[in-house]
Formats: structure tokens, C-alpha cells, sequence
């Protein structure tokens, strides 16, 4: 009699250990069952994810990111939040912007039509139906353990509700699972809302202006050389760690090193002009327009008398105008580990691909790219480009050295 309730006891024990194991991982089920919804319906599914923060290409990337997760789960993304200010400590205080008064939304759908989806919160049906899920975190929380849970959550079984929302944290600190052209592909529906790219095109005219005015020559257009010169104050902070935490020395660069470096690009014959991409107001130094070489006309916003155009904006809108006018320039120069740099050099990758050429990495592709916080063979800095190839956009946007050429 004693064994056999021992016996019953031990099966009840592990019955509810096995069941423990078996709940999928981290969730927590506050479900309401839609009466309306009936499995296997056609209905549109959706993904909601947490408002995106951070700089403008933490925000691309984490956007790409939260996109390729839908893909995942067959289900389209709920048009995300985006932060216009840089508040992030302070969540309160950070600033939401839509997602469809920078990027284009029509345009965004009609590109990326058949790989992912963004919709509207109209779009959904009840929004009761609805599963939240918590992301895991630390360092137990490895990229296996977050795979197998979107695994997971792409089984039919949870096509009966309409939402998942995923709690936790920004997309831009989940573990990556999709190679670089996924992102690309992403990259590649986001057009700046017209409003924007105007803005951005009046840069380059001004840009481009200066360049007319000390032409040397009738059939030669003034080249313009964008340096993305990340020596702004949150930069230093970040590199600094950076560099300790993964012992290495050339994230941070100066404003000398920079200097030194594009003197050093040979293919640049004078005249040039340099269009100093830099926040400055987040500069200690105001001496950003001295000492550049001879025959190279570096321009600020304040030079080029925008000042006041930026100052309209909000920080996010600085920032993708900024991105616009790097990526139309004739010449870039960026920090490797800066994801803006980085992801310029994947969309300049791509426009050159585009023109026919398979490696951008000779000396005489059309929209060179160069890294100045890597001294190449002479001190010049080397030319850098995306392998499109790569098994994830870790290898090649944030945090890396590898530059391709
Ligand atoms: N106006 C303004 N610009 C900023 C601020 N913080 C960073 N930036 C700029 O934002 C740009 C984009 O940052 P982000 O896309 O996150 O790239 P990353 O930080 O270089 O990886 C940088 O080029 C900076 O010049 C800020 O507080 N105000
Ligand atoms: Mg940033």
C-alpha cells in the first residue's frame, strides 16, 4: 500500500516536471480567444513588437529585424514606433515617431510585396486576441534558445491568435538568425517619405554649389568626399568601452587620424570638398574645418549655412538626411564600427553591384567607400565594401573590422 502511494506520488511529480519542460520557452499566456476566429482561416496574422530606439541605424536595424522575425512566424509586422530623440535612458522621455512619417509605407509594402509585410493597427480584427511573449534575456538566453523559439511560434497551433506581441526588449539586442542580403533586401524597401529626400537634396545642391564654385575645369565636376567623422561625444564613450571590453585599438579615431588618412586617398585629385558629416553640437572641438590638406575644402552644416535647416528637425530626421547626402556623395569615408557607416557601405555595395560590377574593390569602381579608422599599406585608409554574402549582419555592421577588400 505505502509503495504504491510512492509510486503515484513519484508519477505525479514527474508528470508536472515533463510538463514544466515541455511549455514553450519564456512565455507567458494571457489568452482571449476571438468566438470569430476560426483556425486555418486565411486572415492576415500579425507581430507586434516593442518601440524602436537608439541611433537611426540601430532603429533600421532593429526594424529589419522585428520584419524578418515576422517573416519567420508568417505574419506580417505591425508598424512599429520609431524614437526621434536620443532620450533613451530615460524612457518617458524617449520620443515616438511613426514609422510612416520617415519611411514610406506605401512604397515599403509594394517593394518588399512577397517577403514582408508592415500594416496597420486598423488591420487588426480583435485586438483581444492576442499572445504575448516574453523574449528571453542574459546570457542563458542563448541564439539556439531564441531560434528554437521562433520555431516554435511559427507552428500552426498558434495561428489561432491574431497578434503575438513579443515583450522585452528592442529588436536591436535580439540574437540575429538571417544572412545579410535578408536585411538588404529589407534595407532596400525603406525610401525616405519625399518631404525628407527633398530636404536631403537641397544639401547635396548646396554641396554641390561650393564644388562649382572653385572648379578648375568646364567638363569636371567638383567631387564631393562625404566623412562620416564619428568623434561626437556619445561616440567616445561608446568606442572607448568598446575598445577596452574587446581589446582592440582602432575603434576610436581622432580628428587628426581621420585627417591624416583621407590626405592619404590617392585616387582624390584636387580640388575636393568634404562634406563633414558630424552633430556639432555634440562636438567638444570647433576646430573641425582646420587643417585638412591643401586642395580639400571641408564644409560643416554651419559652413555650408544649414544650421537652422537641421535645428527643424528632430534628431532622427538630422541623422537620415545626413545618411542621404553620404550615400549620394561621390566618395565616402566612415568608421567600420559605426553601424550608420556600415550600413551606407552595404546600400553603396549595392548601387555599385548594380552598375554591372561584381567586386568594388578596385581602384576605380564608381562610388568608393573607405574605412579611416583602419590604416591600409601606405597610411591611407582601406577601401571597404559589403560582402553581401555573409551568414549574418553581425559580421558586417556593428562591431567589426571586416571591411571586404
Ligand atoms: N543631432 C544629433 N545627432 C546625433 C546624436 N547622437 C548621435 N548623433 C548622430 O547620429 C548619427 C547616427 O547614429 P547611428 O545611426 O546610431 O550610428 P552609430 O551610432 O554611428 O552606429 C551619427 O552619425 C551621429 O552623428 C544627438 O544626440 N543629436
Ligand atoms: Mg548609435
Amino acid at each position: 500500500m505505502n509503495s504504491l502511494v510512492t509510486k503515484c506520488l513519484f508519477l505525479l511529480v514527474m508528470t508536472l516536471i515533463i510538463k514544466t519542460l515541455l511549455l514553450p520557452n519564456s512565455v507567458s499566456i494571457r489568452v482571449f480567444q476571438n468566438d470569430e476566429f476560426k483556425p486555418g482561416n486565411a486572415r492576415m496574422k500579425f507581430l507586434e513588437v516593442p518601440q524602436i530606439v537608439w541611433g537611426l541605424n540601430n532603429q533600421k536595424i532593429a526594424f529589419a529585424r522585428a520584419c524578418l522575425t515576422a517573416r519567420m512566424l508568417n505574419r506580417s509586422l505591425l508598424m512599429p514606433s520609431l524614437s526621434a530623440s536620443l532620450f533613451y535612458k530615460e524612457i518617458d522621455r524617449l520620443e515616438p515617431i511613426s514609422f510612416d512619417k520617415v519611411f514610406d509605407f506605401e512604397r515599403f509594402n509594394s517593394l518588399c510585396d512577397g517577403f514582408v509585410r508592415v500594416s496597420q493597427y486598423s488591420d487588426i480584427g480583435n485586438r483581444s486576441n492576442l499572445l504575448k511573449v516574453q523574449k528571453g534575456s542574459g546570457r542563458r538566453w542563448t541564439v539556439e534558445r531564441d531560434l528554437d523559439q521562433l520555431k516554435e511560434f511559427s507552428k500552426q497551433d498558434y495561428d489561432v491568435y491574431e497578434t503575438i506581441r513579443i515583450m522585452g526588449k528592442n529588436p536591436f539586442l535580439w540574437h540575429d538568425h538571417w544572412p545579410v542580403s535578408d536585411y538588404a533586401k529589407v534595407f532596400e524597401c525603406l525610401v525616405l517619405v519625399d518631404e525628407i529626400s527633398k530636404d536631403a537634396n537641397e544639401v547635396v545642391s548646396k554641396i554641390r554649389e561650393f564644388g562649382s564654385e572653385m572648379k578648375q575645369d568646364r567638363l569636371y565636376r567638383t567631387p564631393y568626399v562625404a566623412i562620416h567623422m564619428r568623434i561626437e561625444k556619445d561616440w567616445m564613450i561608446h568606442c572607448k568601452k568598446l575598445e577596452q571590453r574587446s581589446n582592440v585599438s582602432n575603434i576610436c579615431s581622432s580628428k587628426e587620424e581621420i585627417i591624416a588618412r583621407v590626405a592619404n586617398i590617392r585616387v582624390l585629385k584636387p580640388p575636393t570638398i568634404l562634406y563633414l558629416a558630424v552633430a556639432n553640437e555634440l562636438l567638444e572641438d570647433d576646430t573641425i574645418l582646420n587643417g585638412w590638406k591643401e586642395g580639400m575644402h571641408p564644409f560643416d552644416k554651419k559652413r555650408l549655412g544649414l544650421t537652422e535647416f537641421y535645428n527643424n528637425h528632430s534628431y532622427l530626421i538630422q541623422a537620415a538626411i545626413d545618411y542621404e547626402v553620404c550615400l549620394k556623395a561621390d566618395v565616402f569615408v566612415g568608421n567600420s564600427y559605426s553601424t550608420f557607416s556600415s550600413l551606407l557601405v552595404l546600400e553603396r555595395t549595392q548601387k555599385i553591384i548594380k552598375t554591372g560590377v561584381s567586386h568594388a574593390c578596385g581602384n576605380n569602381v564608381r562610388w568608393p567607400s573607405y574605412a579611416y579608422n583602419i590604416e591600409g599599406e601606405s597610411g591611407d585608409p582601406p577601401l571597404w565594401m559589403t560582402n553581401l554574402s555573409d551568414s549574418s549582419l553581425h559580421a558586417i555592421s556593428y562591431g567589426s573590422n571586416s571591411i571586404s577588400c
